[in-house]
């Protein structure tokens, strides 16, 4: 079986990529990736010297349709697992022209090329199409409830918007031309090889060299952690195992105030260490001008995943956190090498005024 996974060289795609290898010796995979500033294909050169036979990198934007049937006459490509997208809710305030494109010009693109290339009947090998969606769809909770995948869309960001736009072209190829689509919803992810915008690598960098820690707003809004590879072992499984036309939510049922995660990772940092010039980490915590339309809670109802398919998370928050720092402490060079010129371009328009406001 031969699965093109799109975006394979960010965070998820990347971690993703390495669990089918190792889990699945029947399975080849096909690597399409733009390489954007959150694209490294350092994140995968263990993989392409373990499986050299079974991996393969194609450069190339998922906005080109010329180039995508290119791709799909070179290789038989039996699934896909779409990741491929602009992820970062403060990009998209700053500009989110590019995440209608790439999100949903880009998968509208995927799904067209899938339809013609693929027959309608199931042929030999059965074909899926895997669309790797986000919490973030559903909007915003208050202080209690859960989102299930029956909860009304109400996207408030513009990347939000964006993937909510994308799912639903996803699920109209379902329902009017029978694409065998699946589409799933995760909470937020942390892990080895997270691009440093977001904000437990941010914190964890910043945190390490000393520089302040920007939280928004009140430091109160709320999210539902998920290490990485438990989320990569759900999608495989959903891939594997779940019915087409069908939507899963992905989470962890662990939620968190942003305060309290860079309190630990300051904890943490400390005890392994030791202190900064004889200060506390804590010390380094500012709280910045609030992020615009910034959703105040996202909590998943996991219970369609684990009772239909039987796949439950196996890691605990401080453990894969832990984890988390602990890689990011022993790979500095991989942190390094991305963060280039418009990396730092980026992090002042995004921090330089709030920082110096309070
Ligand atoms: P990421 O930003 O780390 O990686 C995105 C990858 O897509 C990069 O390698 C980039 O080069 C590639 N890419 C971007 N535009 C492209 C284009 N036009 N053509 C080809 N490749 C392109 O993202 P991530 O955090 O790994 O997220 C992966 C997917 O999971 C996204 O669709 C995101 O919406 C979804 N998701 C992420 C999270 C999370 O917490 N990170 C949670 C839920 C859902
Ligand atoms: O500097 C920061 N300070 C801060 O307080 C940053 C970068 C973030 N935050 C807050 C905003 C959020 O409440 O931390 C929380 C998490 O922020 P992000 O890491 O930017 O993630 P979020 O906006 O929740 O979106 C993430 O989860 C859903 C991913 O980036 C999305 O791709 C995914 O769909």
């Amino acid at each position: 079986m031969m699965i093109l996974v799109t975006g394979g060289c960010g965070f998820i795609g990347s971690n993703f990529i390495r669990h089918v290898l190792q889990s699945r010796k029947e399975i080849k995979v096909v690597n399409l990736d733009l390489l954007t500033y959150a694209g490294n294909l350092s994140s995968l050169l263990d993989v392409e010297k373990i499986f050299p036979d079974r991996y393969q990198f194609v450069r190339g934007d998922i906005r080109d349709k010329e180039f995508l049937r290119g791709v799909f006459e070179t290789f038989e490509i039996d699934s896909v697992a779409h990741f491929a997208a602009e992820s970062h809710v403060d990009r998209s305030i700053l500009g989110p022209e590019v995440f209608v494109q790439t999100n949903v010009f880009g998968t509208f693109n995927l799904l067209e090329i899938c339809r013609k290339s693929w027959p309608t009947a199931e042929s030999m090998r059965p074909k899926r199409f895997l669309h790797i969606s986000t919490d973030e769809v559903y909007g915003s909770l208050g202080t209690s409830g859960y989102f299930t995948e029956e909860s009304p869309y109400l996207p408030s960001s513009p990347y939000a918007a964006s993937k909510a736009s994308s799912d639903h072209m996803v699920h109209a190829y379902f329902h009017t031309f029978g694409l065998p689509t699946l589409i799933t919803h995760s909470s937020n992810n942390y892990g080895p090889f997270q691009f440093p915008e977001k904000l437990i690598p941010l914190m964890i960098s910043n945190a390490r060299e000393g520089m302040p820690l920007p939280v928004y707003g009140d430091g109160r809004n709320v999210r539902d952690w998920i290490y990485v590879e438990d989320h990569c072992r759900a999608l495989l499984q959903v891939l594997e195992k779940g019915s087409p036309g069908h939507r899963y939510n992905i989470g962890a049922n662990c939620e968190k105030q942003n305060i309290d995660v860079v309190n630990l990772i300051c904890n943490y940092l400390d005890e392994k260490l030791g202190l900064l010039e004889g200060r506390h980490r804590k010390s380094l915590i500012r709280f910045v001008h609030d992020r615009l339309g910034h959703d105040k809670r996202y909590a998943l109802d996991t219970s369609k995943i684990k009772n239909a398919l039987g796949w439950k998370p196996e890691v605990a928050f401080e453990q894969g956190l832990r984890r988390t720092v602990d890689w990011y402490l022993d790979n500095p060079l991989w942190v390094k090498e991305i963060l280039d010129g418009s990396y730092m371009e980026y992090y002042q328009k995004q921090y330089g005024d709030r920082l110096n406001e309070r």
